[in-house]
């Protein structure tokens, strides 16, 4: 087998055994590898300008969503959507014109890093139009892209096309980002300032986890009135801060930290998980009986919940186990007990004079946006340090898993605001990126021009294109860790450098002395 598209990825270089660091195996890496292949052959039997239908787009963002980290090991699953792929090429072209990934990982590095920018970012990207999709929002613009992007992987050779292609993957994961944002706060509302608990209270509950919303409202739905509690899990702690959400009294609190503890936290747990989306880490024997899956995310041997979403299968095991027969305090990796979350755009822009106002009397020096995704590898405490040590006169935002490094710490508030700020889900980066264009446009200068820093965590694919659509709207100095990734050659790298000043972490006591200096 052979992956590199995570940060964990094997000696920094590339997954290249029976199996990866992430536990898939390498016959379902070679299945991936295959469906990558077969949806290349999708675009290619497509007429270049053709408006891909519902049933080409869906494919396709499903196929991309299956092979980012975390998401699916289960092989059967893999080879159906392989299956249905090239009757689908039949049905169009006549014939089956698949790619050889091969071709793609032995090919020329720099070729190999731009093309892999680019396929990591639509897989991200998927994942996204996918949560819009089942609420009934596309985008044409989008849905196109997908093919156009697959159709240069498979073919595209110029070094030039290829760089501007990854641009436009940014670009154009911002309108998905846009979708995505608009689907979620139609449907449950805008987000506003919510407190979160960490007890678990006595009684039945099930844990839900994941990033997909529509799958927890079900599911507060069908156990609304059964004396069952639920409790959210890394990536679905936001979702207490949307109204129709909120609304459910048996939303009760969230459970643990971010996904890589999760062999540790769902050891021993009397009550269900049921997963939405990665990241799903292999499942230990001590909790099997208790591991659901829905969607896309996929496990041997877990019960997989269906297009039907009947959640009969977790409910019942939710009351079988019981829960705790007592309330059950947890904590942050801090200690903290409480979380809060629901800083997103509606609520900082409606405070946003507040906050002009605050910079300009210099209660607020500087801004750091302090996000993205969480990792189990050492180094990552950097970013508990960094925000530990930021100045007293600094507003935090951060967004996605990364957060649970430092969302329990309690660091004060300055002009009523708090100074750590939770912005939503890794998708939410939209709505960071719409604080940052309003606060530029308050203070009549570009984003580049305004007291903020971004520093960023990178794990997996939706982290890579939320990375390009920073880059695409002209971001600079970016700080970016624990690593970079491996699928970025040094010819590339000098290019995010030079025209970005994309800048790898070093400590935070040497990154804040040079932010702040400036
Ligand atoms: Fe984290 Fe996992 Fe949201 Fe990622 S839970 S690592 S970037 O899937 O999606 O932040
Ligand atoms: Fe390795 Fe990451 Fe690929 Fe898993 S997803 S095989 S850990 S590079």
């Amino acid at each position: 087998m052979f992956c590199f598209q995570c940060e964990q990825t094997a000696l920094g270089k590339g997954c290249t055994k029976h199996q990866g660091v992430c536990g898939k195996k390498d016959h379902t890496a070679h299945l991936q590898d295959e469906l990558t292949g077969a949806m290349i052959g999708l675009a290619r039997v497509m007429e270049k300008e053709e408006a891909p239908n519902d049933e080409v787009s869906r494919l396709v963002m499903k196929g991309l969503f299956t092979t980012v980290t975390n998401v699916n090991f289960n092989d059967p699953t893999i080879k159906k959507q392989v299956e249905d792929l090239h009757n689908l090429q039949k049905a169009i072209g006549g014939e089956i014109c698949d790619f050889d990934m091969q071709e793609l990982w032995s090919a020329n590095e720099d070729i190999r890093s731009l093309k892999s920018l680019i396929l990591f970012g639509l897989r991200g990207m998927a994942a996204y139009a996918y949560h819009a999709d089942v609420l009934g929002y596309h985008n044409e613009d989008v849905n196109a892209f997908f093919l156009t992007a697959l159709r240069a992987i498979g073919g595209e050779e110029d070094m030039d096309m290829l760089l501007a292609l990854v641009m436009d993957t940014g670009n154009v994961n911002l309108q998905c980002m846009a979708m995505l944002d608009k689907a979620n706060t139609e449907t449950y509302g805008t987000p506003e300032p919510t407190e979160v608990s960490m007890t678990i209270e006595k009684g039945p509950f099930i844990i839900i986890t994941g990033h997909d919303l529509h799958d927890l409202y079900l599911l507060l739905e069908q156990t609304k009135d059964k004396g069952i509690n639920i409790y959210t899990h890394g990536e679905m702690l936001p979702t207490h801060a949307y109204p129709k959400l909120k609304a459910y009294a048996h939303l009760k609190g969230n459970f643990g930290t971010a996904w890589q503890n999760q062999q540790k936290e769902f050891d021993g747990v009397p009550a269900p998980i049921l997963y939405t989306t990665n990241c799903l880490m292999p499942v230990k024997d001590s909790y099997s009986d208790r591991v659901f899956t829905t969607e896309v995310v996929s496990y041997p041997e877990m019960v997989h919940i269906g297009p039907d979403k009947d959640f009969t299968p977790v409910i019942e095991k939710a009351l079988e186990l019981g829960g705790y027969p007592e309330d059950h305090k947890m904590t942050g990796i801090n200690g903290g007990s409480v979380l809060t979350t629901g800083f997103a755009r509606g609520t900082v822009l409606s405070v946003a004079d507040k906050v002009v106002e605050a910079v300009k009397s210099g209660s607020i020096s500087h801004f750091f946006l302090v996000g993205g995704c969480d990792g189990a590898k050492p180094g990552r405490n950097y970013y508990t340090e960094f925000v530990k040590q930021t100045p007293d006169d600094s507003i935090v935002l951060t967004l996605a898993c990364g957060k649970y490094r430092f969302n329990d710490l309690d660091l004060g508030t300055i002009a009523g605001l708090p100074r750590i700020m939770d912005v939503g889900q890794c998708n939410d980066a939209y709505s960071a990126i719409q604080i940052a264009l309003a606060l530029a446009d308050a203070f009549d200068c570009t984003v580049n021009e305004l007291p903020l820093t971004l520093v960023l965590s990178w794990y997996e694919q939706k982290a890579v294109c939320v990375l390009l659509t920073l880059l695409s709207l002209g971001i600079k100095n970016i700080y970016l860790g624990p690593t970079l990734p491996a699928f970025v050659s040094p010819n590339v790298l000098n290019v995010l450098v030079e025209r970005f000043g994309l800048t790898p972490i070093s400590t935070p006591e040497e990154d804040l002395k040079k932010i702040l200096e400036k």
